[in-house]
């Protein structure tokens, strides 16, 4: 096979899984912007999901938030997703809405409190059972707005304990992705603010448990690039939560600040045999001004772009140009892979998978934005800036 074959290949085989959320309203701690047409129930989500797929062909599964997306019967929720040629991903848990959370979930002072948030997350063990999702994504919004409020280190005892009770309830085949955030809501300390916290205490649970980069996550400045090596090397990268960031958690598109660092975290993901390690390429954004189901495809095409640069890396010639020490000749194969135009093959790819060269005129064209505003209306908060 040429390159350009192998590249086409890695390019139709790709799989980002579009987070529920993202289709629903949601806003900052300001306001949320209703629009019309989203979503009303944890099918709908998965319609427009559906929508997403249908046009870029590589979104085949849907993240759910619990209790967002919480439902009766979760085993006919997959059917309803598989229905429309998409299945459930990722499990979320959510241990930041509740009142009692107010000083921690699984970190907090008081046992009764984390037994709830254990009992949560067991809950959401049950779901992926129901539904045959793999991946179990923690989050926490754990930590202390002052110095003293509570004792660092009686607090991540507190959290490999729950982490520990919930790793061992893991079925088969099922994996614990644990994911880090620098600060926010909490903001003197994070329990699990960095990630090498959450690589701590993944090594501590056992080969099942992973780290997940979310690219909003980090303080500015951070190369990112380098932590996915190191996580790909060490076998613990568990999946990315894409999304672009100016200033803090933005949760813009995928790509859209920052395409150069996608470009680089992509490389290294080639790099390290990221597609057949088992990494989940996950968005998690929110669009809180412009229009959904479109900014969605929009981003599931900066991943694809960003993936193609990465796999037109000549990484011979890089290389050569390395052991060589050939500064500028190694840095030059990088940017001219990064500078290449990837968008006639990205369409070429399309058309060879039976799809629309250009996803988003194709969604444009089907109707499906008008069809929705005329058919929903009283559109569901996805929970954020409530
Ligand atoms: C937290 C976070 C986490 C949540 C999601 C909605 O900032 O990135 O992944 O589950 O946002
Ligand atoms: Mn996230
Ligand atoms: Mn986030």
């Amino acid at each position: 096979m040429t390159e350009l074959a192998a590249a086409k290949a890695a390019l139709k085989t790709q799989a980002v899984e579009t987070p529920s959320w993202a289709y629903a309203n949601s806003g900052t701690r300001f306001k949320v912007f209703a629009q019309q047409g989203v979503p009303r129930t944890p099918q709908e989500k998965l319609d427009d999901a559906a929508k997403v797929h249908e046009f870029t062909g590589v979104a085949p599964s849907v993240a759910l938030h619990i209790p967002w997306d919480r439902t009766a019967d979760y085993t006919a929720l997959a059917e309803h997703a598989e229905d429309r040629g998409v299945r459930l991903g990722t499990i979320n848990s959510n241990t930041f809405q509740d009142d009692a959370y107010r000083l921690g979930s699984v970190c907090h002072p008081d046992a009764a409190v984390r037994r709830k948030a254990v009992d949560h997350l067991l809950e959401c063990v049950d779901i992926m059972d129901a539904t045959g999702s793999a991946d179990l994504k923690l989050w926490f919004a754990d930590g202390t707005n002052y110095p003293g409020q509570d004792d660092i280190r009686a607090r991540q005892d507190r959290l490999a304990e729950a982490l520990a009770e919930v790793y061992g309830r893991l079925g088969e085949g099922q994996r614990m992705l644990l994911e880090y955030k620098l600060f926010e809501p909490a903001f003197y300390t994070t329990d699990v603010p960095d990630w090498g916290t959450a690589y701590a205490h993944c090594l501590k649970l056992g080969p099942r448990a992973r780290v997940v980069v979310d690219t909003g996550h980090h303080a500015p400045g951070t190369n990112i690039e380098f932590i996915v090596a190191t996580l790909l090397r060490e076998e613990r990268l568990g999946g990315f939560d894409f999304n672009s960031r100016f200033y803090a958690d933005d949760d813009l598109m995928v790509g859209s600040a920052d395409p150069f660092q996608l470009f680089r975290i992509m490389h290294e993901v080639v790099r390290g045999g990221g597609f057949t390690s088992g990494t989940a390429f996950m968005l998690d954004q929110c669009h809180n001004i412009e229009a959904k189901i479109p900014a969605i495809i929009r981003s599931v095409m900066n991943v694809q772009e960003a993936t193609a640069k990465a796999l037109l890396v000549d990484a011979d010639a890089l290389a050569a140009a390395q052991r060589d020490g050939d500064v500028l000749g190694a840095n030059a194969v990088l940017m001219d892979a990064y500078n290449t135009d990837v968008r006639p093959l990205l369409r070429e790819v399309r058309e060879e998978m039976g799809l629309d060269p250009d996803p988003v005129e194709a969604y444009r064209r089907s109707g499906w934005a008008e069809r929705i505003v005329a058919e929903r209306v009283g559109g569901e908060q996805a929970g954020w800036g409530a």
